[in-house]
């Protein structure tokens, strides 16, 4: 049942914050921009549930905005963390362990045959913007409208992600030059890239996709749209690049490539690979990672890059998520809660649209009964982010913890369990019905 919310210590918490770190965050979509109000301090994961620093405790749907799959503190990944950390937290040499978190994702990501460790998403997609300009010998990119792949200069152009939910122009900081090469795109529309291609002939590099686009919402590609790219790219002799850095090891074990069965050249990787550490990857066809130095001419680097507490973390979570029915029974969970969800909006009346891939879902309150979002410009037409914020507002009242923002996706775990779920839609129909009634 629904509780007056003492938020009195996350409150001069981020007071503080504000006086310390632009905006008292780290990152810009946790400060509640989008629906108001002072964000909750957390202070203990622990499960499927996190407790704020005034004793509140949620059901999360964030997990870390992605990464936690097999939820917080999950004892496994725990206990190996503690045995790595007593032997150092970072040699900047080679590792035994880095062979064995590469064979793995060699082995589950359909299109991988060789990998290079990062350690963040952001650093994973502008490397690999790198190399597909390296091995082409081409500048310009294509990339999508809502679309979000880290902070990088050139790819902050039409972002999703907190540039989205913040309704930030692109951003100041970014020199025109930097962002010259960058082409956009509707996402879900395949003509409008094949005239890019048209107008720049053999100009592009790459196109860049989030498969699944998850930075403004949660979009589904229409039938065969991802397979129309990569032959695109193939017609003219550009590569494919799949940021899986969100969908990787969500929609699919292998991701959306193994999902919709699409073959990139490079895919991005980050989140679920570090188990809720920080690490990035980029990785391909041989012939093409070969051009990354030491092996290539294709500078890029890192100091903790491949440290062992990271790939602890990742090595341990994917195992365990590869492992016997593991990723179908949180899939499982997440088709539960998203079929919930409809069944609520169609009982209460309220136009909204639910979707679910995987362990992935994200769901619009939408301002028309028939309105259908597959693209950016449709999100910003049509999703009604005031209703989201009296949502969110009631529903972490309740002690459900969403994003704070309809243009991120949401996410399920493995120890989320029966009753969470139902907990949690319970809480959904009486937010919704106080919302609409
Ligand atoms: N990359 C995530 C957005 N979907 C959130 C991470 C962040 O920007 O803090």
């Amino acid at each position: 049942m629904s509780k007056a919310l003492n938020t009195t210590q996350s409150e001069a918490i981020f007071a503080k914050a504000q006086t310390l770190m632009p905006g008292g965050v780290s990152s810009p979509v946790r400060a509640f921009g989008s629906v108001g109000g002072t964000p909750i301090v957390m202070a203990k994961g622990e499960g499927a549930y996190m407790t704020d620093v005034d004793g509140n405790r949620y059901i999360d749907y964030v997990l870390s905005w992605g990464p936690l799959v097999l939820g917080h503190a999950y004892p496994k990944v725990v206990d190996a963390l503690q045995k790595a950390v007593v032997n150092g937290t970072s040699y900047g040499a080679p590792t035994a362990i880095e062979n064995e978190l590469a064979e793995l994702i060699i082995e589950v990501v359909p299109s991988i045959e060789m990998v290079r460790f990062v350690n963040s998403g952001t650093e994973a997609c502008m490397s690999a913007l790198r190399l597909a300009r390296a091995y082409t010998g081409r500048d310009k990119i294509i990339k999508f409208s809502g679309n979000y792949h880290g902070h990088a200069d050139m790819l902050l152009v039409q972002a999703g992600s907190g540039v989205a939910t913040l309704g930030l122009p692109d951003s100041p900081g970014v020199p025109q030059g930097t962002t010259a090469h960058t082409l956009v795109a509707p996402y879900n529309d395949l003509d409008a890239v094949k005239q890019l291609f048209a107008d720049n002939p053999e100009a592009v590099a790459g196109v860049i996709i989030e498969p699944i686009a998850a930075n403004m919402g949660f979009v589904q590609p229409q039938e065969g749209y991802l397979q129309g790219l990569h032959d695109l790219c193939r017609e003219h002799g550009a590569l494919f690049i799949m940021d899986e850095v969100m969908t990787g090891f969500r929609v699919a074990v292998g991701g959306a490539q193994e999902a919709y069965g699409v073959d990139p050249d490079i895919t991005c990787l980050g989140k679920v690979i570090g188990g809720g550490l920080p690490v990035g990857a980029y990785g391909g066809k041989k012939e093409i990672m070969a051009h990354v130095a030491p092996a290539g001419t294709m500078y890029q680097a890192g100091t903790l890059s491949g440290n062992p507490l990271a790939m602890t973390g990742g090595l341990t979570t994917i195992q365990e998520l590869a492992s016997d029915g593991v990723f179908a029974s949180i899939a499982e969970k997440a088709e539960q809660f998203a079929n919930g969800m409809r069944a609520i909006a169609d009982k209460l009346n309220v136009p909204m649209q639910v979707g679910q891939q995987g362990t992935m879902f994200g769901f619009y309150f939408l301002k028309e009964a028939n309105a259908v979002i597959s693209n950016y410009d449709d999100a910003k037409a049509y999703a009604d982010t005031e209703r989201y914020g009296k949502f969110f507002h009631l529903m972490l009242a309740e002690g459900v913890y969403l994003a704070p923002s309809q243009f991120e996706a949401g996410f399920m775990s493995h120890v989320h369990n029966e009753t969470d779920i139902q907990n949690t839609l319970e809480a959904a129909e009486r937010s919704i019905s106080k919302i609409v009634g």
